[in-house]
């Protein structure tokens, strides 16, 4: 921490900058492309407007907590990608810093990598859930002293209901993808692809144990999760960490809008046990990352941020 900050409430420093992102309001534009890993956010920034294209540098910038910023432009529109690194409290971290310095709706996409529960998405397929859900390890089952005795006895972990993405969003994205991935998947012989869209997805607060993983080393009584899950959610196609609460919190933010939306390449065979080649993730991510910019830049946003001041006012004439 380099800055004074003051507000424990809600910290910020003299010019406004987050506590944990380290950006200040004209830094993060009005559309955001979020990731998980910090290089797969710098390998869809290469898609982004040449400085002379756009008119101004890409503002590329990490915070000390590991938040990854980049701004720039792409096809004339400003847009940021930011990388939040792994599970939900980032992803909280993430949108309630980050639409503190946004004025007007933010437009928000997150692609990640899954684990698919489903034979119809194979490894290097795409996923586009049309909803979420959550399931949480009951940590008071666990518990030496519970406090709530009732629920300590229900079940080992906590299914939550859904929440949806949005809708336009979720089908122009899906659209963008099966044009762009139809191609890749002829040219791979099918090793990207197919895209699955209108089911489920679910956030693990866990990597492992609310995943449904066996660990023979960690008491998690989670044999029977997924089979549970399925019959209480039976369109779940997959499972990740961010996604869902990405659409619960964007319902939540209940002063200005957030539309959300989500693709997750599937990295991890949950029904066969197998996991993604590296050379196949290499084809697979620059082509859907560049469906999910193509994506947030025809999604309207009427009450855009002004440019003026901010890290994408043009300063240089464009080229183009
Ligand atoms: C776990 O390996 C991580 O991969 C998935 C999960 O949501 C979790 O963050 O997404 P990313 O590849 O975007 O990080
Ligand atoms: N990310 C997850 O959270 N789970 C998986 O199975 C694969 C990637």
């Amino acid at each position: 921490m380099k800055e004074a900050l003051a507000n424990a409430n809600f910290p910020q420093d003299a010019d406004g900058r987050v506590y944990h992102i380290n950006v200040k309001q004209g830094e993060v534009a009005n559309r955001i492309l979020t990731v998980g890993d910090h290089v797969r956010a710098r390998a869809i920034a290469r898609w982004l407007d040449s400085d002379e294209e756009a008119g101004h540098p890409t503002f590329i910038h990490t915070s000390q907590r590991g938040f990854l910023t980049i701004t720039g432009r792409y096809k004339g529109v400003p847009i940021t990608i930011l990388a939040i690194g792994m599970g939900s409290p980032m992803m909280d971290f993430f949108i309630r810093e980050t639409r503190a310095v946004v004025s007007g709706t933010m437009a928000v996409i997150r692609f990640g990598s899954c684990g698919s529960w489903t034979e119809r998405a194979k490894l290097g397929s795409v996923i586009v859930p049309r909803a979420g859900f959550c399931i949480r390890r009951n940590l008071d089952y666990f518990s030496d002293h519970p406090i709530y005795p009732e629920l300590a006895k229900s079940t080992p972990y906590l299914v939550s209901g859904t929440f949806d993405a949005d809708a336009e969003m979720t089908d122009q994205l899906a659209g963008n993808l099966k044009s762009v991935l139809g191609k890749l998947q002829e040219e791979t012989d099918g090793a990207v692809g197919p895209v699955v869209t209108g089911g489920l997805n679910c956030d693990g607060c866990s990597f492992y144990s609310s995943q449904g993983r066996q660990d023979p080393a960690f008491w998690d009584d989670n044999k029977d999760l997924i089979e549970h899950v399925m019959k209480v959610h039976p369109e779940t196609d997959c499972s990740e960490m961010e996604t869902s609460m990405l659409f619960h919190l964007a319902k939540c933010s209940v002063q200005q809008k957030i539309k959300a939306a989500g693709c997750m390449q599937v990295f991890a065979d949950r029904v066969g046990n197998g996991f993604i080649r590296p050379e196949v993730v290499t084809v697979l991510e620059p082509a859907v990352g560049k469906a999910v910019l193509d994506t947030l830049v025809s999604t309207k946003i009427e009450d855009e941020m002004d440019p003026v001041g901010t890290v994408w006012e043009c300063v240089n004439k464009p080229s183009v």
